[in-house]
């Protein structure tokens, strides 16, 4: 039952014994009255069941090694363990509408292919010998390399090193494409892909940055570079922060794109790489959409929603949708990066998104 609220044009409307006898008649009729939850599903602002969640990397990565001798590859289909907020159980969901865990694979193990209408992303933390096959390219990637996996693409995962594991974290539309009801699951009738003959064909085809190739014939709403190397990447960053002061929220923030439009890399995610420099804190500012962040390198906080959470190296932390967030490095001398994945390109589609700065207290959060 809703929230009452005295203002004309929401709903007041008080339980009578009559009423109550009527609710239930609609209620075995598959109705109801709108009024009983009218201020629920209208609310005044986005009300996210998401809560602000940090999953500190040295609580998780024992579990994640312990998953490793637990359970083979085979029989998990993917050795994962998952975030979930405790706000969105149900949906396996670490925020909002998106999906992450940490997967590992042990020296010389390999998944087999399957292919899926979710869209996956990946974000390597540790191990040398990671690698991924998608849609028959081959790709190498090491830590804080990005990759992307999109919707449909066949795809297997493993590790050639011979000594070292291989810890990744997965993001995942799966939440969204659940509750839109279009997802959908096949195992590969091979087992496994053969790969093309050059490795990261993808990053030699469309990965120059400056030049692409001339009549490129790409009509895919995702990109078709398939991996993104985390030293372009930094360079990148040390590069804009050179030319420009950043952003007031965000400090100096780069986002992967596919290179022959410049948009977003998938059509529901999108990924950014961000540097704050030593010593910088950025001013609060919130908007729809969800997004989950991984320190890729330093320590710092973040106020969401006035808690602070204190971060460090391959830390994990969420802010919902339309939470106040605020960022900062705790260093005076290095520099800290946050790699992030976010539903943007949902919101932008559908034109639901928007944004607003804090304008009291000089741009941050009390906290609470
Ligand atoms: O590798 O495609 O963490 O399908 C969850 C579901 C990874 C994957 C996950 C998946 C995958």
């Amino acid at each position: 039952m809703s929230v009452k609220e005295d203002v004309i044009g929401r709903s007041r409307v008080e339980d009578t014994d009559e009423l109550k006898e009527f609710y239930s008649r609609l209620e075995n009729l598959n109705a109801g009255a709108l009024w009983t939850v009218a201020n629920d599903i209208e609310p005044w602002e986005p009300q996210p069941t998401s809560v602000p969640v940090l999953w500190r990397y040295a609580d998780l990565r024992p579990q994640v090694i312990d998953s490793a001798s637990m359970v083979t590859g085979d029989d998990a289909g993917r050795r994962v363990v998952m975030l979930v907020n405790p706000g969105r159980k149900e949906l396996s969901a670490a925020v909002g509408l998106l999906y992450t865990g940490l997967q590992i694979m042990n020296p010389g193990e390999s998944m087999t292919a399957h292919r899926h209408a979710a869209s996956a992303l990946r974000f390597v933390i540790e191990g040398e010998g990671a690698w991924t096959v998608v849609n028959g390219d081959r790709l190498k990637v090491g830590p804080n390399d990005f990759a992307i996996t999109p919707r449909g693409a066949w795809h297997e995962h493993g590790n050639d090193s011979d000594r070292s594991q291989v810890i990744w974290q997965d993001g995942l539309d799966i939440p969204l494409v659940n509750t839109l009801d279009a997802n959908s699951f096949q195992v590969h009738p091979d087992q496994y892909q053969t790969p093309g003959k050059v490795q990261n064909s993808s990053l030699l085809e469309y990965g120059a940055g400056i030049l692409k190739p001339a009549g490129a014939d790409w009509n895919r709403r995702y990109s078709p570079l398939l991996a993104y190397p985390w030293e372009r990447t930094y360079e990148a960053l040390l590069n804009q922060a050179k030319v420009s002061a950043g952003s007031p929220y965000d400090g100096i923030i780069m986002e992967y794109v596919n290179p022959l439009t410049g948009g977003s890399v998938m059509p529901t995610m999108g990924a950014h790489m961000q540097l704050l420099r030593a010593g910088e804190a950025t001013r609060a500012h919130r908007h729809t959409g969800s997004v989950v962040y991984h320190v890729a390198k330093g320590h710092g906080h973040s106020v969401i929603n006035g808690q602070r959470l204190d971060w460090h190296e391959h830390d994990i932390f969420c802010v919902p949708s339309w939470a106040w967030h605020e960022h900062a490095n705790d260093s005076a001398s290095n520099d800290a990066c946050l790699f992030s994945f976010n539903d943007f390109p949902v919101m932008h589609s559908l034109d639901l998104y928007t944004e607003a700065a804090m304008e009291d207290n000089d741009g941050h959060q009390l906290l609470s």
